[in-house]
């Protein structure tokens, strides 16, 4: 049925028939989601049943450029904080009046391929858009387009996080949608299922992280407990990675920590930007700045649902070489 999907966008103009793509995706598996319209199984991934059409749009349309920098993250991994950094880093020499994640959200400044830029499903010329084009997904590595795959020069950064706060991050969203409520139960028999939106987790960060492995020069595989502990570190392997490593000059004049300065968890969450408004959009911004931190779900989930999820994961990451900081002491073995 996936195929079925494909072939029909492949061979329809943009002006698609949206009753008979409707009634293709109405036969895909389905399955309910704290999320409005639940979530849709394509490719081996729970998509959000709404972003369907979007995701095959892309699948089809984007065509990748050597210089594209694309960003990548399974749901509440640090694709905030990412998309700050690397939007930063990459414009640090750009003469702004102000900088610009003091007015825009980094969701703004970092389009998003099924949120914002194919949301609509019809045909989007982005070669007008500056190079190098910083852009972002949740999508998983094997749904990427073939463009992406195929684009030897362009770059993907991906940020995973432990499945722990993961499943907390996303409890708190999901419960900060009005009339929403999903227990804390819910969320952790959701994720073991595999059926999280974007879901099963493990796919998704194994098929970042094998990717890394065998493309090292196309995929930097990073981790939000990695980027908390020693974020200048981080910052640098990121420059690095995309070509435009900080110069001596630059570390010694500070430009390093004005970047983490801007893009720091209390600095972003003061921001006024950042409180108030919505985006793609349905979301409150300031649902995407919580607490920032590693090892939360501490107090939030109990030790037995604490064994479920280690069960799965353990099974799951069993010989990836894939291993998380749960804390600032555990490490998942
Ligand atoms: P998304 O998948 O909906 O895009 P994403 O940004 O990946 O969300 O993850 C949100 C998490 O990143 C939140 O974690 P928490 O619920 O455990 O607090 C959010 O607080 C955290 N976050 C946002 N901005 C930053 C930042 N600048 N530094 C560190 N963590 C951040």
């Amino acid at each position: 049925m996936a195929e079925e999907v494909t072939q029909y966008f492949s061979n329809s103009s943009s002006n698609n028939d949206d009753k008979s793509l409707e009634l293709v995706i109405s036969q895909l598996p389905k399955a309910s989601s704290w999320l409005k319209g639940g979530v849709t199984l394509y490719q081996n991934c729970w998509f959000p049943s709404i972003n369907i059409p979007s995701i095959i749009t892309f699948q089809n349309q984007f065509k990748a450029k050597d210089d594209d920098i694309i960003m990548a993250s399974s749901p509440k991994s640090g694709a905030t904080w990412l998309k700050s950094l690397l939007f930063s880093i990459l414009n640090r020499n750009q003469h702004y009046n102000q900088h610009p994640l003091l007015t825009t959200s980094p969701h703004h400044l970092v389009p998003s391929f099924e949120l914002t830029i194919y949301s609509d499903h019809k045909l989007h010329d982005l070669s007008t858009m500056s190079s190098p084009r910083l852009l972002w997904t949740h999508i998983p590595y094997a749904s990427l387009s073939d463009s992406i795959e195929h684009c030897s020069e362009s770059r993907i950064v991906y940020v995973s996080r432990n499945p722990l706060d993961v499943i907390v991050s996303m409890w708190y969203f999901a419960n900060g949608v009005p009339e929403q409520e999903w227990t804390i139960e819910d969320c952790v028999d959701e994720f073991c299922r595999g059926q999280n939106i974007f879901g099963p987790y493990w796919d998704h960060v194994l098929g970042y992280w094998k990717a890394s492995l065998e493309k090292p020069e196309k995929v930097l595989f990073l981790k939000y407990e990695e980027m908390k502990e020693d974020t200048f570190g981080q910052a640098k392997r990121i420059a690095e990675f995309i070509g435009l490593p900080f110069s001596q000059e630059e570390e010694s004049d500070g430009v390093i920590e004005q970047i983490l300065e801007m893009c720091s968890f209390s600095k972003l969450k003061d921001l006024d930007v950042n409180k108030h408004g919505q985006v793609w959009p349905t979301f409150d911004n300031k649902l995407f700045f919580r607490k920032g931190q590693v090892g939360d779900w501490k107090n939030h989930l109990t030790p037995s649902l604490v064994e479920r999820v280690s069960k799965v994961i353990k099974e799951k990451l069993s010989g990836s070489g894939l291993s998380f900081k749960m804390s600032e002491l555990d490490f998942l073995a």
